[in-house]
């Protein structure tokens, strides 16, 4: 049954009044899961009027009120998780365990940032003159604007909201309009735990549509999770107006697999960071540099463990990958692979697995894509370097670890990396020369726990770290108070 897409103004429910609007399914694109209007220039703007209305009053609550808003969301978002999940997963073709899952880790988020409540509330100094003390207190930054990719459709939006809300900001926002259901999901709940009209407001609109959220000079500050050029075009937009800007961007993370690593769980993980959600994450594992001592024995442990996993039907039993988002991404990732690795190309790579797009019984048309799997003979290769976003990873064999290092901190991106080794020497070594914002050691590059700093450096991020305690830096501004004695 096709679910109704409607806008959450002001604390009301509304059709959009712009263009028809619809979401199918990746794995069955002749199906019609969600449907309605998108919102016009002029709903846009009667949202940022409704979020800076709400701005004062819900900034003045105690931390302790808002609390109780998240902390009931998250409980609504548990009860109804194993249905919005297989919503999220037939919208977006993640697997439904991955759908629901996210469901879950969205509510974790907001329990998390529930927590700001009971914490300190800013410091306290010594000042250098008698009878003062400094205090620095923190506020809210006042409306801010949300821009939220398709590929995590409730928890991104979630590690988003939630600490913008908390810290008493209220806030207008537009998600991936390919991918979203979950964004009324999560407006819902929010509307269902009692969040005061206007606090929070979704508007499924184009960007164009959307601009003024990039520029009306009521908003305080925007978040944007999305790629590398689009982040870019929207904080030089933001910079000349004044709106500060938090963007978490592109990635092309590297695996390492050093000799002493246990093959069989590096290739474990490996898989998992690759191919997990399709690929389609920013934290995806999409290179894998190998030391030659053990490349054969660790190319023949992935191919051996890719054989037992399935690619097909997202909401079936044991399949382990779904579809990508659209057929323009996988058609274009396909013909990268073609061109930069397939039997015409003289750029001395391979096909090792994969490449095509596989038959998938039951989901005929649907935007699928093998696992692949692709020889690179150096560093400098294109598939070592392009953010595919996709099911794709690149294997670069390399002779010592200095040279996996290397390989692994090459190009502009710099959001997680993971090295697979049981030395500690090795260990401290990628602590020191790996300059990103997310580092495993012996687990995949994906994966952000709520309570800790989450973004990367170089190409992969501009501005404050989302999540934990971090998204405080953004959400708040300072106020520092030179508290002296009255004089007499
Ligand atoms: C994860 O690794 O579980 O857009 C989260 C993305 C990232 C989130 C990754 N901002 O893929």
């Amino acid at each position: 049954m096709t679910a109704l897409l409607t806008h959450y103004i002001g604390g009301q429910w509304v059709a959009g009044e712009g263009d028809s609007l619809s979401s199918v399914s990746p794995s069955r694109p002749d199906v019609v899961v969600a449907a309605g209007r998108f919102a016009t220039s002029a709903q846009v703007d009667q949202a940022i009027d409704a979020a800076a209305e709400a701005a004062a009053g819900w900034g003045s609550l105690p931390y302790a009120e808002r609390a109780k808003v998240l902390t009931r969301a998250a409980e609504i978002l548990r009860a109804n998780a194993e249905e919005w999940g297989r919503e999220l997963s037939a919208e977006e073709g993640k697997t439904a365990p991955e759908g629901i899952g996210e469901v879950q880790r969205a509510a974790a988020i907001l329990d998390f940032q529930a927590t700001e409540a009971v914490r300190e509330a800013g410091e306290i100094y010594h000042s250098p003159r008698a009878g003062e003390r400094i205090e620095v207190v923190r506020k809210p930054v006042g409306v801010v604007s949300m821009i939220t990719p398709f590929n995590f459709p409730i928890a991104i939006p979630a590690w988003k909201a939630a600490p913008a809300l908390i810290h008493g900001n209220t806030i207008v926002w537009k998600p991936a309009h390919s991918v979203p259901l979950l964004a009324v999901r999560l407006t819902q709940a929010l509307d269902e735990a009692g969040l005061p009209a206007g606090v929070l407001n979704l508007v499924i609109a184009p960007s164009a549509e959307a601009s003024a959220m990039q520029s009306d000079p009521r908003i305080s500050a925007l978040t944007f999770t999305g790629s590398t050029r689009v982040g870019r075009m929207i904080a030089s937009r933001c910079a000349s107006v004044g709106i500060p800007v938090q963007a978490e961007l592109g990635g092309k993370n590297p695996a390492v697999v050093l000799a002493d690593a246990d093959l069989p769980h590096a290739a474990t993980q490996v898989l998992n960071g690759a191919f997990n959600s399709t690929g389609q994450k920013c934290t995806a594992t999409s290179r894998v540099a190998v030391v030659r001592e053990v490349a054969d024995d660790f190319l023949a442990e992935l191919k051996s463990q890719l054989a037992s996993r399935v690619t097909g039907d997202p909401l079936a039993e044991g399949v382990s990958m779904g579809p990508m988002i659209d057929a323009r991404n996988r058609d274009e990732v396909l013909a990268a692979v073609q061109k930069h690795a397939g039997p015409d190309s003289t750029s001395g790579a391979r096909l090792l697995v994969g490449g095509n797009i596989p038959e998938v019984v039951g989901c005929e048309g649907g935007y699928f894509l093998e696992p692949t799997i692709v020889e690179v003979p150096n560093r400098d290769h294109y598939l070592w370097n392009e953010e595919l976003f996709a099911p794709v990873l690149s294997f670069l064999v390399v002779d010592d670890a200095a040279e996996a290092f290397e390989a692994a901190e090459f190009g502009e991106y710099g959001l997680s990396a993971a090295v697979f080794t049981d030395s500690l020497a090795a260990t401290f070594n990628a602590v020191d020369r790996l300059d990103v914002g997310i580092l495993h050691v012996n687990s995949e590059t994906a994966g952000a726990d709520p309570h800790v700093p989450f973004g990367g450096a170089g190409a992969s991020g501009y501005g404050p770290k989302e999540q934990g305690r971090a998204a405080r830096e953004f959400f708040t501004h300072t106020t520092t108070v030179y508290l002296g004695r009255w004089p007499r």
